[in-house]
């Protein structure tokens, strides 16, 4: 089966093309049809998931899916959450939402970090389609101090996953797919398209 991945985020593409890899669907990045990035008006990860796949199913005319995720920090009540990509500012870029974090949680301590990463994929079979497929996932744990790690994306330098004792930054790509709120959404995915 083609299928679009409506994402312009080249660490989420990076992530789904390698949980992606084996099985058995012929995924294609939505930059390879030059989708632009839809506009995020929704005020859930559902919300704009369901308008980034169907924006990109809209272009392409081929069954596409979207990833709408983010980090929730309950000392800030939950935000970033579904702004997370636009914390610092729209174009800002990770380091700056990350920079934005840590001074948020300035004083917070260590027990008062916790966070959660989310992620919600919808899959559209069509751009019409009235009853697309929803999966979702999450991941617990902290906001260290110090940004640590050099590999994932956005805000992994600064989450610390408990059962792996490190942050997402420092853990195996592979190992982070794994248990990680996409790799679990994915998953979930997957199980309803069989
Ligand atoms: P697309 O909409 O084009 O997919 P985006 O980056 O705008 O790209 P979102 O609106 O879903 O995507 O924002 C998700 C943000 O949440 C992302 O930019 C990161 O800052 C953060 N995020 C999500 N998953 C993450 C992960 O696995 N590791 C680190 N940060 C993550």
């Amino acid at each position: 089966m083609k299928v679009v991945l409506a994402s312009g985020n080249a660490g989420k593409v990076k992530e789904f093309m390698q949980m992606l890899s084996g099985v058995g669907m012929d995924v294609h990045p939505q930059s390879e049809f030059n989708v632009s990035d839809a506009d995020e008006t929704g005020l859930t990860f559902v919300e704009n998931a369901i308008l980034k796949a169907r924006h990109a199913a809209e272009i392409t005319g081929l069954p596409s899916f979207a990833d709408d995720s983010g980090i929730e920090v309950d000392a800030l009540n939950g935000q970033p959450g579904i702004y997370s990509a636009r914390y610092a500012g729209i174009g800002a870029g990770a380091a700056a939402c990350n920079e934005k974090l840590l001074e948020a949680l300035k004083g917070v301590p260590e027990a008062e970090r916790t966070a959660r990463f989310r992620c919600c994929i919808v899959m559209m079979r069509h751009a019409a389609d009235p009853s697309p497929i929803i999966a979702e996932g999450s991941l617990e744990g902290r906001i260290v101090e110090q940004p640590t790690g050099a590999e994932g994306f956005g805000y992994d330098p600064l989450f610390f996953v408990p059962s792996h004792n490190m942050t997402a930054a420092e853990m195996d790509p592979a190992e982070k797919n794994k248990i990680s709120h996409r790799g679990i959404a994915l998953k979930a995915l997957l199980e309803q398209l069989q």
